[in-house]
């Protein structure tokens, strides 16, 4: 329904009187948000409302899709484009003296992950809507989001995100689809009257969980999905055994925070049982939904659910559903497990083996007793079929119970039909390599879905100027579908849109190099390259690879200040986990070169290095239109696929990269000579490993480059960091340089030299950039989640569902 101008002005007037008792011009930008949300709300919940009955009165198979992080950023702008208004609204607040991307600023970022596997959720999240999809999401509504980063002294200081103190517009509280979820205490089996086995629970705690409902507006379509989010309370039956204050806290901090640092038990205690509480309450309120409205026998549940669990944090899907499926709808065991198997699939993120999450049986046991008895019995079960299959070692290495733990990924395989990788070399080295067991015993649940991005959000909300031109160049369809930035190939000679194309770049620098002055001080130039690096801080994404080379460049400026090279803009944005020591130590030696060289008046405005605090999704916004060179430099193999190089290749940003995950197909993409790439493969690396003949002391020893620039971590070169400077210095020679930062650094030396000679013939870095968006297309998360929609999911489109009834 289009909007009609006026009537919005009025209604936000209207609005604003009613809840505000105010007039327009005395309200606060804030009040202004608030009244506008609700107003936009009010505008899809008649389709919301719709969506939801459709799929119930067409019996419409759904996915769910748990997560134990969304990302979504902020929904004002992108609410208003999928519903087809944000031109308008614009217009409109603009005759009222109002900035549309002023008042976006006062929404807080919802920030409920912390890097690329919460984001991805959320542009899957788009893009399910998008395409027409029944989809949900299902995760945990944290008091606090990922916390807000501050350097103090070059230190990363981390401050609580209180993302809810003005209340959150898009959610709706729904108190009666609340469920109780049970931890803790006792379970034995007991025969029933009939002879049955049935658990009894002793001493157990309830936990009531609330859910808080947002709309997911898909683009022009009517459709909106939902995103559910559970928060814990505590239940009337169990009042009494909360009178304390400190008991309530206890209980309610459960859902108070992202990740709780799982370093020491306690945290490990509430991690878990944050895991089980989603879960738990997801799979009831699916299972009740399912039987109110499909009113359809247990036994075909399959044919209506689809289950998706996001890396292993919801792993615990499979013996939930055993669970309601064996305790609560009685049916045997094998046919729970034909079901359960069936509506389950996952997704592996990463290969780092850190993150592949284990839990202790004794706290399994202690925390969720039901859930650790059905997991021995599934492991059991697991063991005695395969045995007569596979060889012996094979089994024990891949059963879910072994040396005193509980493996999560094996639980998701077994419990699974489809796991997939998230970039065709992650899946590859999956099947290979890392889950290499299981790809013996399960050959055919394994496959690849790429990630993808959700492209409007990041083209057309992102880099208005960027779209216009787009727009004039070759239409408007691309809007619709990004595999119609294609078109923009004929114009890779036309030098006036490579002008254009410039021009809005140029625009795009202009507006973050104010940001950057307003926020840090430094002045840098929009005539520079701004060279990004933006995600979280990682050893194995190296953002000190990066940082050697500024310093190499430093150096070499310090020696021969005649030295010819194009002005340059360090970019970084990165938070480190709060009890990653190692991350931190390296934002505080990022931090304190960029006070060494931004104030160093022989180097002037030639390189600048500006580390922005607070990286998330509101200042990747600001940051990726404006980027010219796309930092992707992991240790091929160690990243499963990366997602901010898409958004930023999309952008005209032209990729400095290894051979890493998604790299591989942008690459594939856009062709060698559109793209930088540097380092050892992936094969490289794994032959490092095993002849184990790589010497970080050699290379400092023979090069003469790598030990000068080494040498200022330690020689007083770079102020500050007597401690953080030998750390470094010894984790790259004392330990051997893990991540070989200095066997690639040569490489990626030679990468930046081209990229400076290229950016110096702008008609050749703009068809470089004009190529890059005109090859982004493919990484859209429509595309992506179409693939999981028809091979894992088997979930239809709304759209194809209506044309093909007609
Ligand atoms: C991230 C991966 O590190 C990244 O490579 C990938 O693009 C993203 O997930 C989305 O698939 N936590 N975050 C990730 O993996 C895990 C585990």
């Amino acid at each position: 329904m289009a909007l009609d101008k006026e009537i919005f002005k009025e209604e936000l007037k209207q609005r604003l009187r009613e809840n505000y008792a105010m007039e327009l011009e005395d309200a606060s930008e804030q009040e202004i948000f608030y009244t506008l949300g609700a107003l936009v709300k009010a505008r899809y919940s008649d389709a919301w409302r719709d969506t939801w009955k459709y799929y119930v009165d067409k019996n419409k198979k759904q996915v769910y899709y748990f997560s134990i992080e969304f990302l979504p950023g902020r929904m004002l702008k992108s609410n208003l484009l999928n519903l087809g208004i944000l031109d308008t609204a614009r217009e409109a607040l603009t005759d009222l003296g109002i900035h549309l991307d002023d008042l976006a600023e006062v929404e807080k970022d919802m920030a409920l992950g912390n890097g690329g596997l919460g984001r991805l959720a959320s542009c899957f999240m788009d893009s399910i809507a998008s395409g027409g999809f029944p989809g949900n999401g299902n995760g945990i509504r944290y008091d606090y989001g990922l916390f807000k980063q501050r350097f103090v002294d070059g230190y990363q200081v981390e401050l609580p995100d209180e993302w809810l103190q003005s209340g959150n517009i898009w959610e709706v509280r729904r108190e009666s689809k609340a469920v109780d979820v049970r931890v803790g205490g006792h379970v034995y089996l007991a025969e029933t009257n009939d002879g049955k086995l049935k658990p009894v629970y002793e001493n157990e705690r309830v936990l009531r969980a609330v859910p808080y409902d947002t709309g997911m507006v898909g683009y022009e379509n009517n459709v909106v999905n939902t995103l559910r989010l559970w928060a814990v309370e505590i239940p009337d039956s169990e009042e009494d055994k909360y009178q304390s204050i400190q008991g309530r806290r206890e209980l309610e901090d459960l859902t108070a925070v992202l990740y709780p640092d799982d370093s020491n038990e306690q945290g490990r205690l509430i991690r878990l049982t944050q895991e089980y509480f989603f879960v738990s309450a997801g799979i009831q309120s699916i299972i009740r939904h399912y039987k109110k409205w499909f009113q359809k026998p247990i036994s075909k549940l399959s044919e209506y659910v689809s289950i998706h669990i996001n890396d292993t944090h919801p792993a615990l899907c499979v013996p939930e559903m055993m669970r309601i499926l064996i305790d609560e709808e009685e049916l045997s065991w094998e046919q729970a497990w034909d079901i359960t198997v069936k509506v389950m699939s996952y997704t592996n993120h990463t290969i780092m083996a850190e993150a592949l999450e284990k839990w202790s049986i004794d706290l399994m046991q202690r925390t969720l007793p039901r859930m650790y008895q059905i997991m021995e019995e599934i492991d059991a079960r697991y063991v005695q079929t395969m045995q007569e299959l596979h060889p012996h070692d094979l089994v024990e290495r891949t059963r879910i119970i072994r040396n005193g733990q509980v493996h999560m990924a094996h639980l998701s395989i077994i419990g699974s039909h489809s796991t997939n990788g998230v970039a065709k070399l992650h899946s590859d080295l999956l099947k290979s390599v890392v889950l290499h067991d299981f790809y013996i015993i399960y050959p055919d649940r394994f496959n690849n879905k790429t990630n993808g991005i959700a492209q409007r959000r990041w083209s057309q909300i992102v880099n208005e100027p960027m779209s216009n031109v787009l727009d004039e160049t070759i239409g408007k369809t691309w809007r619709q579908d990004s595999g119609d930035l294609k078109l923009l190939r004929n114009y890779q000679s036309d030098q006036a849109v490579l002008e254009k194309l410039a021009e809005a770049k140029k625009i795009n620098k202009q507006k973050l190099a104010d940001y950057i002055l307003g926020t840090t001080d430094i002045e840098v130039s929009a005539d520079a390259i701004f060279d990004v690096q933006i995600k979280r801080l990682h050893a194995y994404k190296r953002q000190l690879l990066n940082l050697l080379h500024i310093i190499k460049l430093y150096q070499d400026l310090k020696e021969n200040p005649s030295l010819e090279m194009q002005k340059r803009v360090f970019i970084f944005g990165a938070k480190a986990a709060p009890s990653y020591h190692y991350a931190k130590v390296i934002i505080k030696c990022i931090n304190e070169t960029a006070n060494l060289i931004n104030n160093d008046p022989d180097i002037k405005d030639r390189i600048k290095i500006v580390f922005l605090p607070n990286y998330n999704v509101s200042l990747a916004e600001k940051i990726i239109p404006a980027a010219d060179v796309s930092e992707q430099i992991s240790l091929a193999s160690k990243e499963a696929s990366g997602t901010s190089n898409m958004k930023l290749m999309l952008n005209g940003a032209i990729t400095l990269a290894t051979l890493d995950g998604a790299n591989v197909e942008i690459r594939d993409a856009v062709g060698d000579d559109n793209i930088y790439i540097f380092g050892l493969t992936e094969k490289e690396v794994y032959e490092y490993y095993e002849n184990q003949e790589y010497s970080a002391q050699r290379l400092y020893d023979e090069n003469a480059v790598i030990r000068r620039v080494l040498n200022a971590f330690i020689d007083g070169t770079i102020p500050n960091i007597v401690y953080e400077g030998r750390e470094i210095f010894d984790s790259l020679i004392k330990y051997n340089d893990e991540y070989f930062l200095l066997r690639d650094f040569d490489s990626y030396v030679e990468a930046q030299e081209e990229i400076d000679k290229a950016y110096g013939d702008q008609t050749f870095w703009q068809k470089m950039s004009l190529i890059n968006i005109a090859n982004a297309g493919r990484f859209s998360s429509d595309e992506t989640v179409s693939r999981y929609a028809e091979d894992i999911w088997k979930i239809e489109s709304k759209d194809s569902f209506v044309t093909e009834k007609g």
